[in-house]
C-alpha cells in the first residue's frame, strides 16, 4: 500500500471523530490534506462544522474546497483538531514542524479540548528525535539565539548541527513571519527538560515538541488502523 493511501486511511478514520456543529482546528501536511479533502465531501453533504485552519497553505486548500473557516479571534475554543505529525512516541509526545507551520498548530491544539494525530504507521517510533527539531526563531539575533540553543541543548547531554531551513537561496519565513532552525540533535531521552529550556531562550518563539496535547494517535499501515489513546 502507498503513503498516499495510508494517509487517506488515517484521515478517513478521524473524520469519524467529527460530528455535526464541531468547532475544528485544521492541520498542515499531505496528510491533514487529505483530512480536508474528506470533510470537504461530507461537507457538500450537509455537515456543518466550521474549522480554524493553522496555515496559510491549509486556509487556502479549504476554501477551494468549500470548508467554512472562522479565526481563533471569533472563535478561540474548539471541540477538536485534526493535524499530521512528523514523529510520535508512545505517550504521544510528537515533534511537529516539518512543515513549517509548528506555532500555528500548537496554538489551535492548545485551544482544542481533543487532538486527534493522523500519520502513516511509519511515523510512530520509541524515542523522538530521528526527525530534526524544528525550532522557531525570532530573526533578530540570530546567531546569539542559536549559541543559546547550542548551550541549552548541551546542558542536557545534546548536541548536533541547527540548521536555517532555506527554500531555495532564501532562508524559509513562516506564516508568522520567524525563521526556522532544524536541530539534528539525534534521540531526545528528556522531551520536557528540553522543551522548558528551549522556552527560555528568548529568542525561541516556539518549538516543535508537542508534550501533553494529542490524545489520540491514529496510524495507519498495511495491517489496518492502530489507534493509540492517552
Ligand atoms: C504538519 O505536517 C507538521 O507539523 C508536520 O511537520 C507535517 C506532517 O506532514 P505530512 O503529513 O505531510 O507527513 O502536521
Amino acid at each position: 500500500m502507498d503513503a498516499k493511501t495510508l494517509k487517506i486511511k488515517a484521515a478517513a478514520e478521524a473524520l469519524t471523530y467529527v460530528e455535526d456543529g464541531m468547532r475544528l482546528g485544521i492541520g498542515t501536511g499531505s496528510t491533514a490534506d487529505e483530512f480536508v479533502r474528506l470533510l470537504a465531501v461530507r461537507v457538500k453533504d450537509g455537515l456543518d462544522v466550521i474549522g480554524v485552519p493553522t496555515s496559510e497553505r491549509t486556509a487556502a486548500l479549504c476554501r477551494e474546497l468549500g470548508v467554512r473557516l472562522t479565526t481563533l479571534e471569533e472563535t478561540p475554543e474548539l471541540d477538536l483538531t485534526i493535524d499530521g505529525a512528523d514523529e510520535v512516541d508512545p505517550e504521544l509526545t510528537l515533534i511537529k514542524g516539518g512543515g513549517g507551520a509548528l506555532l500555528r498548530e500548537k496554538i489551535v491544539a492548545a485551544a482544542s479540548k481533543r487532538m486527534v494525530v493522523i500519520a502513516d504507521e511509519t511515523k510512530l517510533v520509541e524515542a523522538l528525535g530521528a526527525f530534526p527539531l524544528p525550532v522557531e526563531v525570532n530573526r533578530f539575533g540570530l546567531a546569539a539565539t542559536k549559541i543559546a540553543i547550542e548551550r541549552a541543548a548541551s546542558s542536557l547531554d545534546l548536541s548536533g548541527p541547527l540548521t536555517l531551513r532555506m527554500t531555495g537561496a532564501e532562508p524559509f519565513v513562516t506564516d508568522g513571519g520567524h525563521l526556522i532552525l532544524d536541530a539534528s540533535f539525534g534521540r531526545i531521552p528528556d522531551t520536557r527538560a528540553l522543551s522548558l529550556a528551549l522556552h527560555a531562550i528568548p529568542g525561541v518563539v516556539e518549538h516543535g515538541l508537542f508534550l501533553d496535547l494529542a490524545r489520540v494517535a491514529i496510524l495507519a499501515g498495511a495491517d489496518g488502523i492502530r489507534t493509540l489513546t492517552t
